[in-house]
């Protein structure tokens, strides 16, 4: 089917944190290729998106930050729209679901579907925290995972294995207030009866077999399990406002408003009240001729394939999600991508790294893009996709062209005077790509778009390699016009195929081959974007190459994160059992000098000491190679248990210890007396 116009929604991200590369593999990066292809097409086309601002996740954030709910949301919701805006994400609104519309149309939605009878009202137990006073729901509290074993799970969902989930369903449950067991208490809530519905969902979820087999499979998971209703209000004060009577102290289900975030934003946009344009939103959303996607991660296949479309059926007016383009997750060096765990690449600091290179990460993410498995990024792949492909690839190509045009005709582009049979097979293949491309792009597998839009740049380099212009140029001038009109017509191809991909490349290199900024996607399938004698500007390299220390920077950084994570996270060991004072003089401590000192062969740790401990001069054999080199230490005042029993060590009688101090990442350290008027055989009691 032909649609008139296109809504596509991106995920809404939390306003709680700013953004990495897996929120961009995700999901903004893929929807945005697909918009920038649908609008190069020349189709009406609205890109929603803004933040999610309520829920228990600003709460907490909150909390831990000491600060309101309202200054976070007013903190992140301005990062995140800056970040997508230097991505180049080309969102034709980033809304925010704190805004007076959004609440006006989450409530008025919620109102239309209680006045319609569609809600199941409930007395049921939910748990509460005594010690904080408040009902616990949804990330207020987490548990062991029924389904999967994860002692993680929060109240709402599991992240481990996908599932969605009550709070009543946890083992184990606890408060993440205040970490104690929950009790239950009686509350009235609204639930979507989901279970009644499951017939029309089901129908609705069978009629798109076309769905990615993850996303498919997903649902059909949930659908074979039978659905059950589901709460869409909550006992929280941070909200939107449950708007009717006997709710008060009630907001709605974050998983309620949140995507009637994407309409409020379309009503923002297109028809602000009382401004002409009143009601055109509507045609997005109610229009069969509309297509509608959102393009999400695999966490919220379920809020967006079953419960979201449920909500829309059960209001009647609304048109379905046409399809819900999900990816998998993107690891970062083997490992989870964590906020908490500061296990990510964040978008604002990759720019202070990597100045002007959005184009390099975009290329990456979208080359390894969890299309349809979890997939890692490492800074080493990063590089490797740079230099070889960005810079080898793509830029030598254009490079090559651009400057044996100046060189040859200063910058003019030259005629083509009599075509070769190869060079018409290959103006035929060229002539391919855009669609080849676009069949990718409207199945959402945007990784092959990308790799078809190398392959053309391949057989530009191929072209140029097989024809050598550079050595027929001393013996047949006429065939190099030929042979650089052609090349230069794929650079041209080239510049508007990469716009959904690389659009930062694309205008710079628009601007040097001074090309009609309106082409269109269907014009890359002709061979004669540049007129013959069409001036050309100077020019400049598309891409450079990324050096190993940039890379090696980038993963000392993950290291170093790593290591002060381990340093955080490790607790304080609990003290050992009670001890007499006998037992503890029995010990005999002294202060003592190191006079000597070397390393034990074949060992790593091992440090051969000579030490005057006052009584007499003897051999320490002690485990602080790694923290200290033997000729730094010597004349080092150290702490020696001198009457613990000799042991051999390496072959080496070993007589007494020395004290160390060792900290939670494992780092030893002398104890020394911190008055120079200590001596040699001085006691430590
Ligand atoms: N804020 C979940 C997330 O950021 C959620 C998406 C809402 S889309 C309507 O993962
Ligand atoms: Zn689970």
């Amino acid at each position: 089917m032909t649609y008139k116009r296109y809504t596509v929604t991106a995920a809404l991200p939390y306003a709680n944190g700013p953004i990495h590369i897996g929120h961009l593999a995700g999901c903004y990066l893929p929807a945005d290729i697909y918009v920038r292809y649908l609008r190069l097409k020349g189709e009406d086309v609205l890109f929603i998106c803004g933040s999610d601002e309520h829920g228990v996740p600003i709460t907490i954030k909150a909390k831990k930050e000491g600060i309101t709910p309202q200054q976070v949301v007013d903190k992140y919701h301005e990062i995140m729209g800056g970040a997508f805006r230097e991505f180049g994400v080309s969102f034709d609104i980033f809304s925010r679901t704190s805004s007076k519309t959004h609440h006006e149309t989450a409530s008025g939605f919620f109102k239309t579907l209680y006045d319609k009878g569609v809600f199941k009202e409930e007395v049921t137990e939910q748990y509460f925290d005594e010690k904080a006073n408040q009902f616990l729901a949804d990330r207020y509290i987490i548990g062991t995972c029924p389904k999967c074993g994860n002692e993680n799970a929060y109240g709402d969902q599991c992240e481990k294995c996908g599932s969605s989930l009550n709070p009543t369903d946890l083992i184990n449950p606890r408060s993440t207030l205040s970490g104690e067991k929950p009790v239950l208490k009686k509350t009235k809530n609204w639930f979507l009866p989901l279970d009644k519905m499951q017939p029309e969902i089901e129908a609705y979820i069978d009629s798109h077999k076309e769905w990615k087999p993850n996303v498919f499979g997903q649902c059909k998971s949930w659908l074979n399990s039978g659905l059950q209703p589901r709460a869409m209000t909550r006992d929280l004060d941070w909200g939107v406002k449950v708007p009717i009577e006997g709710a008060e102290g009630k907001v709605l289900y974050v998983w309620f408003d949140a995507p009637i975030g994407y309409i409020s934003a379309t009503k923002e946009y297109l028809s602000p009240a009382g401004r002409a344009g009143e009601g055109l939103w509507e045609l997005y959303w109610k229009d069969k001729e509309t297509k509608l996607v959102h393009f999400i991660g695999k966490d919220n296949i379920v809020f967006h394939c079953i419960i979201f479309p449920a909500m829309l059926m059960a209001e009647g007016s609304y048109i379905l999600p046409d399809n819900v383009p999900a990816n998998e997750f993107l690891n970062l060096e083997g490992d989870k991508i964590s906020t908490s765990r500061n296990w990510a690449v964040w978008l604002h600091e990759y720019l202070i790294d990597f100045k002007d290179k959005q184009d390099t990460l975009r290329y990456t993410l979208c080359a390894n893009a969890p299309e349809t498995k979890d997939n890692d990024f490492t800074w080493k792949d990063f590089q490797a996709k740079n230099n070889n492909e960005l810079v080898a690839i793509l830029g030598n190509f254009i490079n090559r062209t651009l400057v044996l045009t100046h060189k040859y005709y200063n910058g003019k582009v030259p005629d083509a005077m009599e075509y070769t049979k190869n060079d018409i097979l290959l103006l035929e293949e060229i002539s391919k790509f855009p669609e080849r491309i676009a069949s990718s792009i409207e199945h959402y597998r945007f990784r092959e778009a990308l790799a078809e839009l190398m392959n053309l740049a391949r057989a530009g380099n191929k072209y140029l390699a097989d024809n050598e212009p550079w050595i027929l140029i001393k013996t047949d001038e006429k065939r190099v016009q030929t042979i650089m009109n052609i090349s230069l017509q794929i650079v041209a191809n080239l510049t508007v195929l990469m716009e959904p991909f690389l659009p930062f490349t694309s205008k710079k290199l628009g601007a040097m081959l001074n090309l009609n900024p309106g082409l269109k996607w269907k014009d890359a399938a002709r061979t004669d974007l540049l007129l013959v004698r069409h001036q050309i500007n100077p020019a400049s390299l598309l891409f450079d190459k990324i050096e190993e220390e940039a890379i090696t920077a980038q993963v000392q950084k993950l290291a170093d994160s790593k290591k002060m994570n381990e340093t955080a996270n490790k607790t304080i060991e609990p003290s050992k059992p009670e001890t007499s004072f006998d037992d503890f003089n029995k010990m005999d401590i002294r202060i003592g000098t190191i006079l000597e000192a070397e390393r034990v062969p074949k060992t790593d740790k091992l440090l051969k000491l000579l030490i005057d401990t006052g009584i007499d001069k003897r051999i320490i054999v002690s485990g602080i190679a790694a923290y200290y080199k033997p000729e730094d230490i010597i004349g080092q005042q150290v702490s020696i248990l001198v009457n613990l029993a000799p042991r051999k060590i390496k072959g080496i009688e070993s007589k007494g210890m020395i004290l160390m101090a060792e900290n939670s990442a494992g780092e030893l350290g002398f104890i020394m007396p911190n008055k120079p008027s200590m001596n040699n055989g001085d006691r430590i009691k």
